[in-house]
């Protein structure tokens, strides 16, 4: 048996204190499974799966981590833990039918999950869209169609009245980077469209829907934080020609700013129309004030860095991958620095309310041997990158907590269950979740964090 690596965490970092919170992640599609129960109607992921080649393997959410059975084994998990917070995520389709009325089974289901995690003092950080747009709106355009986020508004008001009091902080959105670049303009996700044009106009439809759903949290349950949960990325150029450093700028606005700056600063930036001439979104009278609502809290989800030059036509493409740089399983590149980086630059760019790093990990190769899951390398970038965001904390960036991507394995978008991001790991087979030593380790660093006497 390989001896546990410690989580070297220096006691005199913010990290190392009480108050900073620490939590675990997952998403309703990733995990839960039972696709076809309790009146779960088919979301846009379930459809793209069914089409050949879309997804490694062929694997599919149908089963996932069946954490819809075992939501009160997984609960207790989390507890064993020592972490403050989950986030997790509601499944659109399973608690709102096709005519906008409720869905008691599946309310039910997000109902006792949160007394449990609220019975255990655990915190509730809880996402209302993550990807599992109901297939029934997709028929009719999807994001695309800005009916789309009139519906969010309602699934938002819905959810935040039956659900009220139970939930610590809402995020409207998980990545809308992803929901609009990835599904409408590369098609790596579902729906699997390959348009730039209905790309922009998807994002500008997903930030509206996000500023309507903040009222209605507002209104619903203004006890909870309120927010969005956004993915980053930092972007270097090949070499220091002025065209690779104009393309790793273009690529750093694409990522984060054409998020972002609609988000914080109420419009969309110049150079995004430059990277894609012609594709500006169709944005009515009213739309940036209530994209640009003020919000309780910014979730920020990091994970790598790219090297990108310029592609001889204004714009940029990723550079010949170096292997002289570390790597994960999905081939990104290890780059801790890249996390203090866009927290200091976001921190001068904009007025940020308080952040949450809502989501960061890695994906890597384990499996069981004598009962354990040695995952070195895990535990190395978890502690990189939390001293990384030390780093930023005393910089000046008001970082209030981080949350690991992922409580358990779990379905990997296109890449199916090959990669594995948990610090738990799964067996699909049996369903038996074995600690990782990053667990362990997770485990060990919040236990004495709680023992330590306050100064
Ligand atoms: O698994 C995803 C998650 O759903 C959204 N953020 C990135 C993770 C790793 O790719």
């Amino acid at each position: 048996m390989q001896a546990v690596p410690a989580l070297n965490i220096p006691a005199n970092s913010a990290i190392a204190q009480p108050e900073f919170l620490m939590g675990v992640a997952t998403a309703s599609y990733q995990i839960e499974g039972a696709a076809d129960e309790d009146g779960r109607l088919q979301s846009i992921w379930d459809t793209y799966c069914d089409e050949p080649g879309r997804v490694l393997h062929g694997d599919t959410g149908d089963v996932a981590c069946d954490h819809y059975h075992r939501w009160e084994a997984d609960v207790d998990l989390i507890a064993g833990l020592g972490v403050d917070a989950y986030r997790l995520s509601i499944a659109w389709p399973r608690v709102m039918d096709e005519k906008g009325q409720p869905n008691p089974k599946g309310l039910t289901f997000y109902k006792n999950l949160l007394n449990r995690l609220n019975a255990k003092g655990i915190q509730t950080y809880v996402t209302l869209y993550h990807w599992d747009l109901p297939q029934h709106l997709q028929d009719k355009g999807g994001w695309a169609n800005r009916e789309t986020a009139y519906a969010f508004a309602e699934y938002a008001d819905l959810v935040s009245r039956e659900l009220a009091g139970k939930v610590t902080a809402w995020a409207t959105l998980n990545e809308p980077w992803c929901s609009a670049y990835l599904g409408y303009a590369e098609g790596r996700h579902a729906p699997g469209i390959t348009d730039l044009r209905q790309a922009t106009q998807a994002l500008h439809h997903l930030l509206l829907g996000h500023g309507l759903a903040l009222a209605k949290l507002k209104a619903n349950d203004p006890g909870a934080k309120r927010g969005i949960v956004c993915n980053t990325g930092t972007f270097k150029p090949l070499t220091d020609s002025a065209a690779d450093q104009d393309a790793a700028h273009l690529a750093y606005v694409q990522q984060n700013y054409w998020v972002f700056d609609p988000l914080l600063l109420g419009n969309y930036p110049k150079d995004i129309f430059r990277l894609w001439p012609g594709t500006e979104p169709l944005v009515l009278a009213g739309d940036m004030e209530i994209i640009s609502t003020p919000m309780d809290f910014f979730g920020i989800n990091y994970y790598f860095n790219s090297v990108v030059e310029s592609n001889g036509a204004g714009g940029y493409k990723e550079a010949p991958h170096s292997d002289k740089v570390e790597r994960t399983q999905m081939g990104w590149e290890v780059y801790p620095q890249g996390l203090t980086e866009i927290l200091v630059d976001f921190h001068q760019r904009y007025r940020m309310p308080p952040i949450y790093i809502t989501e960061n990990g890695m994906a890597s190769d384990d499996s069981v041997v004598n009962g354990g899951v040695a995952d070195a390398q895990r535990v190395r970038f978890l502690e990189n990158h939390l001293m990384a965001v030390d780093t930023a904390i005393k910089a000046g960036v008001d970082v209030r907590g981080y949350f690991i991507w992922s409580l358990m394995d779990n379905f990997e978008w296109a890449y199916g269950y090959e990669r594995r991001f948990g610090i738990t790991h799964v067996d699909y087979a049996t369903q038996v979740r074995t600690p990782k030593h990053s667990s362990l380790a997770v485990q060990a660093f919040l236990q004495q964090r709680k023992q330590r006497p306050a100064d």
